[in-house]
């Protein structure tokens, strides 16, 4: 049975090595429907039961520009069995921000810490087993680059291909009350597992994603939760990421003596 995989990760994280070394000759370039963005496809020259789409480098699931919004979209329409996250491991902090939201997508996801080399050139130690549990999703050290641990990294996306998956919560008190309160105001033809997703879209106000799916929050249900916490409900959600991966890598992740330049 053939597994469809999205290659997902922010510029310069070396995914376009990994596309490249997964997918070698097979790989056919087109474009995203009605954009100039560059879509690539290829399929897995060890197994050409697993199809790869590269999706656009981003930061962010957000609407504000054509990268992200297509890769949402394939993300939430295109039918993808596994994500597999590509991190560059040497700015570990800024590239799981990204990983927060699509952890938030209730798709079996497999996260790839790349830049092994440049890791243990820096003596930077990551306890992959640890941040695996804490984010709950498989993760496995790579250098796309020395082609290290690719192997054992795709056996992994087959492995969790056709395992259900729950959307990652990492909120709490209000705003996860206020999570759970729009989850439950949303139209019932969204699926159990994506229904996390748009409610925290919803949350944040993106009227891209209030068009496609026809439904709004409750204004009053994000007022509350701003005025309560003087903030704006989108600043609100990148706070709480962003105190979620300090804490969640504070025992898995240790800086070295060494600084190594990287590009990204
Ligand atoms: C240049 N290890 C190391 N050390 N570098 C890696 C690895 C790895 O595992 N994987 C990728 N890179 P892209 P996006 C470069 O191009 O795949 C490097 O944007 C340079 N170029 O070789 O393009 C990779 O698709 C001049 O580096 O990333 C590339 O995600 C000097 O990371 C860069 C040094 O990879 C980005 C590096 C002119």
């Amino acid at each position: 049975m053939s597994i469809q995989v999205a290659l997902a990760g922010n510029p310069n994280c070396g995914k376009t090595t990994l596309f490249n070394g997964l997918t070698g000759a097979t790989q056919y370039v087109g474009n995203w429907p009605g954009v100039t963005v560059e879509k690539k496809e290829g399929k897995y020259k060890e197994d050409k039961d697993i199809k790869i789409t590269d999706l656009p480098g981003i930061y962010s699931l957000s609407p504000y520009t054509l990268e992200e919004v297509v890769s949402r979209e394939f993300l939430l329409n295109g039918n993808v069995d596994v994500v597999l996250n590509i991190i560059d491991g040497s700015n570990l902090e800024r590239n799981l921000f990204l990983t927060t939201q699509i952890l938030e997508l209730g798709i079996p996801t497999v996260v790839a810490i790349n830049m092994l080399d440049v890791i243990e050139k820096r003596k930077d130690t990551i306890d992959y087993k640890k941040l695996s549990k804490e984010l709950g999703c498989p993760v496995l050290p790579i250098s796309a680059l020395k082609n290290t641990g690719i192997k054992e990294l795709m056996a992994e996306v087959k492995k969790v291909a056709n395992t259900q998956c729950k959307a990652k919560n990492i909120y709490a008190g209000k705003v996860l009350n206020a999570l759970n309160t729009i989850e439950t105001s949303l139209p019932s033809s969204i699926e159990a597992s994506r229904r996390f997703f748009y409610a925290v879209k919803l949350f944040e106000r993106d009227d891209k994603i209030e068009a496609a799916i026809k439904s709004k929050a409750d204004a009053d249900v994000i007022e509350t939760v701003e005025k309560s916490m003087d903030d704006d409900s989108e600043s609100i959600i990148t706070d709480a990421r962003y105190t979620y991966i300090t804490s969640a890598i504070k025992d898995c992740y240790k800086k070295g003596s060494k600084e190594v330049l990287t590009t990204s």
